[in-house]
């Protein structure tokens, strides 16, 4: 935690002594302790984003149709029907037009790790740019500090092995994440469809699973209660064992986002 130092100023009242016998010596006066107003400490960027989360809680709290999913140690919400059909066709066809292997910001030797397709989806698209400001709206989070709308496919035996949204701050990409917005905060996940079997989000850490279902959000908060990185919230994409899944992903960041590209998938 970064701490301003508080200046501390001391006085001290010296009495008189006198030297002669018959008069009694004055008292001393005790030394006099006089701290300064303290200057506010600074939060730690940890408090901060606790404190945005708070508001993010409270408001989810006050929408109707949200549900808390019950969970000690994952904060997540669900929100059914949240889309129509038509925009679940509609960003369906988006991501078939768009895709291309989905990337990672972390190289891994695994090449089954993260194996579906994704699209990062314009918000010059109406359809597009019109659930963004819905899904702002919901969470109460300023636009600013969201990525682009990102669709994902997965198609049979396709997945996204368990992995973390936050960054981590070990890896080599977190220098330049720092200056692009900083940490993630919350995921908000829209299932488009139901892939005919398998294709489950599951939270092993948290001990949740959820199967896709049309139109409906999952969100969750990447960090705990304290604003720090939540290793509960590791998740993956299950295989997909029959059918085709599609779901789209928004992720905030704790400070003004700036990492639009325009093209290719600059982040995941
Ligand atoms: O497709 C899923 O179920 C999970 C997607 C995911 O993990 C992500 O986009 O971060």
């Amino acid at each position: 935690m970064r701490k301003e130092e508080g200046v501390i100023t001391t006085r001290v009242n010296a009495g008189t002594i006198t030297a002669s016998p018959k008069v009694a010596a004055p008292t001393v006066a005790a030394p006099k302790v006089e701290a300064a107003p303290a200057a506010p400490a600074a939060r730690s960027e940890a408090a901060l984003r606790a404190e945005s989360a708070a508001a993010v809680r409270a408001r989810l709290a006050a929408t109707p149709g949200v549900a808390r999913i019950p969970k000690d140690r994952l904060e997540a919400y669900v929100v059914p029907h949240f889309l129509s059909e038509e925009e679940c066709e509609g960003l369906m066809r988006l991501i078939d037009a768009g895709k291309v292997p989905s990337g990672l910001l972390a190289p891994t030797a695994d090449p089954e790790f993260r194996t579906s397709e994704s699209c990062n989806l314009s918000p010059a698209d109406p359809l597009v740019g019109g659930l963004e400001a819905r899904l702002n709206k919901l969470m109460g989070i300023e636009p600013q500090f969201g990525e682009t709308v990102q669709g994902q496919r997965y198609a049979v035996g396709q997945q996204f092995k368990p992995h973390h949204d936050f960054f981590h701050t070990t890896e080599a990409y977190w220098k330049e994440q720092q200056t692009r917005g900083g940490q993630r905060t919350w995921t908000v996940m829209a299932f488009l469809n139901k892939p005919d079997a398998g294709g489950q989000t599951a939270f092993p850490k948290a001990g949740l699973k959820i199967t896709p279902a049309p139109a409906h959000l999952l969100i969750w908060n990447n960090l705990d209660v304290n604003g720090e990185l939540n290793d509960f919230s590791l998740h993956q994409g299950m295989p997909v064992e029959a059918g085709v899944k599609y779901v789209l992903t928004k992720w905030y960041r704790e400070r003004p986002w700036n990492g639009f590209t325009g093209a290719g998938l600059a982040y995941y």
